[in-house]
This record gives C-alpha cells, sequence and structure tokens, in this order.
C-alpha cells in the first residue's frame, strides 16, 4: 500500500526535485500540496507549484498558503533560486488556480476526512503547519508524523547558527516543535552531504523530459553548481519516507530559539540529554550517500 502524503512546500530548486520524487516514488501516494512563503513570496511559490504539475500532467489539488511568517517580514532566498524561485526553465503557460481556501484550512479538510492518518512533509517555513495546530488541534489524530527539511544540530546555512527553513519563521517552528506530534528532522547534517554529483547530473538531460527540466534549473541553483555537485536539501524528506533505512536518526529534545539577537532559528538539539528533557524530535545526524544517490536515480529515470 501507498504512503499518502500532503506536501508543503515553497519551489524552489530543490523542491521541484523533491516534488518529482514525491509525484513518481511508487512507494508514495501525493494526495495534496499547498504552498508557503520562503524562498520567494508565495504568490511565486504558488506559481511554480502550479507549473511544476502541470509540466508533469499531475491532478492534485493545491493550496496556497501563508504570505509572510507568523510575527516576521519574509526573508526570502531568491539569491539561491534566481528571483522567479525556479529560474532557469521555460514552463508553458497554463490555467490552473489554487484551490479557493488558504492552505492551513485545506489541510485541516483533508486530514478530517482523510480514511487513515496522514504524513505531513514540510520542505518550507512552516507557517502552514503551525497555523494548522493552533487553529485546529483536533486534526492531529489523523497526522501520522510530520517530516521536515529543516534545522541543523550543529551549524546554520542563514545564519551562523540557523538553518533557512526554521530562520524564516522560528515562531511557526517552535510552536510546531512544541505540539506533541510525532517529528523526524532532516536537517543540514544529512542536507548538506545529500549532494548529486556532476557526473550524475550530466546524464540528466538524456534521462528523460524531468532530466531536462531539472537539469536547466540546477544550472541556476546556488547550493552547489551543475560542475561541483548540488544540494537536494528537501529531497532528503522524501527520501526519508521510503528510504528510511539510508539515515541514522536519534530521538533527541530539540528547542527553537526565538529569542536570540544573534541565534533566532536556532534548532538547539540536546544530543547528550543535557537538559533532561524529554525527546520530541527524530533527528537524521547522518546519511548514506551513496544509497541516496542511486535511490534519486531511480526515480527520476521513473519519471516521465
Ligand atoms: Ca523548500
Amino acid at each position: 500500500m501507498r504512503l499518502p502524503i500532503f506536501l508543503d512546500t515553497d519551489p524552489g530548486i530543490d523542491d521541484a526535485a523533491a516534488i518529482a520524487a514525491a509525484l513518481f516514488a511508487p512507494q508514495i501516494d501525493l494526495q495534496l500540496m499547498t504552498t508557503v512563503a520562503g524562498n520567494v513570496c508565495v504568490e511565486k511559490t504558488t506559481r511554480n507549484a502550479l507549473q511544476l504539475l502541470h509540466f508533469w500532467n499531475a491532478d492534485i489539488p493545491l493550496a496556497q498558503g501563508a504570505a509572510t511568517p507568523l510575527l516576521r517580514s519574509l526573508r526570502d532566498a531568491a539569491y539561491v533560486h534566481g528571483e522567479s524561485g525556479m529560474e532557469g526553465y521555460d514552463f508553458v503557460e497554463h490555467d490552473r488556480q489554487p484551490l479557493a481556501k488558504p492552505a492551513f484550512i485545506a489541510l485541516r479538510d483533508a486530514l478530517m476526512s482523510a480514511p487513515e492518518p496522514i504524513t505531513l512533509v514540510a520542505i518550507g517555513p512552516l507557517t502552514n503547519i503551525a497555523l494548522l495546530l493552533m487553529h485546529y488541534p483536533e486534526c492531529t489524530f489523523n497526522i501520522r508524523r510530520l517530516v521536515i527539511m529543516g534545522g541543523s544540530a550543529g551549524r546554520g546555512n542563514f545564519t551562523p547558527n540557523a538553518e533557512f527553513n526554521i530562520a524564516v519563521d522560528p515562531e511557526a517552528a517552535a510552536h510546531v516543535f512544541q505540539s506533541g506530534i510525532e517529528i523526524v528532522m532532516c536537517g543540514l547534517d544529512v542536507t548538506n552531504q545529500a549532494m548529486l554529483t556532476p557526473d550524475y547530473l550530466a546524464t540528466l538531460p538524456m534521462l528523460n523530459r524531468t532530466g531536462k527540466m531539472l537539469h536547466a534549473l540546477f544550472s541556476h541553483y546556488r547550493s552547489g553548481t551543475i560542475r561541483t555537485g548540488v544540494r537536494m536539501h528537501d529531497l532528503c524528506a522524501i527520501a526519508w519516507l521510503v528510504r528510511p533505512d539510508l539515515f541514522t536518526v536519534k530521538p533527541c529534545f530539540v528547542a527553537v530559539e526565538t529569542q536570540g539577537e544573534y541565534t533566532a532559528g536556532t534548532t538547539v538539539v540536546d544530543l547528550e540529554g543535557r537538559m533532561n528533557r524529554p525527546a520530541n524530535v527524530q533527528v537524521a545526524l547522518d546519511i548514506d550517500v551513496a544509497g541516496f544517490q542511486q535511490w534519486v536515480a531511480e526515480v527520476l529515470a521513473l519519471a516521465p
């Protein structure tokens, strides 16, 4: 039986690769997509997500989510993903529209009517997930777990200590991490290792039209280059769903710093149990990189 998931995303170039895997990994049943402001503003992440669904002719409902973090103004990552958020490929025009309700309500409605518990996957800032849990805590009975790309047990990639997705909306992340739902955190500890090699990238344009499109996007990506390899941060969260055996995971207490003048958005990961608090997050600390690369190649080969 395929694993039913709802995917919250801010495409985003590595998001595009993650969406491809969520659509074409045979073990996954992608039932709902929601967008959030992050890599670029939410109008652009929504447009990008709809363009990707149209590219793959995928009939997945999509709801647009939060335009800003809960309390802060948006600081985006257009310097990594280009002005549009998905620079490098000319997608065709289409008339697809998002659902006529905001993401956190679409998530509530879909969770309440799902016949079995759903795995939430969040690969952008956690604003929509926090809004869902704040407004509709009754939904948690039907959340199997939340798998995120975000955070770090070590250093950051946006500020010295904070990873981008958490740093954009620390208050949302703090609420989600304290909510009591089961959380798997694929942070920089694994995602910085999750490189696709230049040799593999060079084969993508010949693989299929998905490979051609992703190669064009990767050529404009600034988290690595097509010549040195690209980091597939968001793809790690999808990989964990299908191949948890590729990851070394440790249950830890994790808090999100929201007050620090220099450290807001830091995930404080209590690896040694010094704070004597119960573990609230399964933290991915290591990844079998060769196994990951092989899995990515297998999945992308299944795409059109
Ligand atoms: Ca993302």
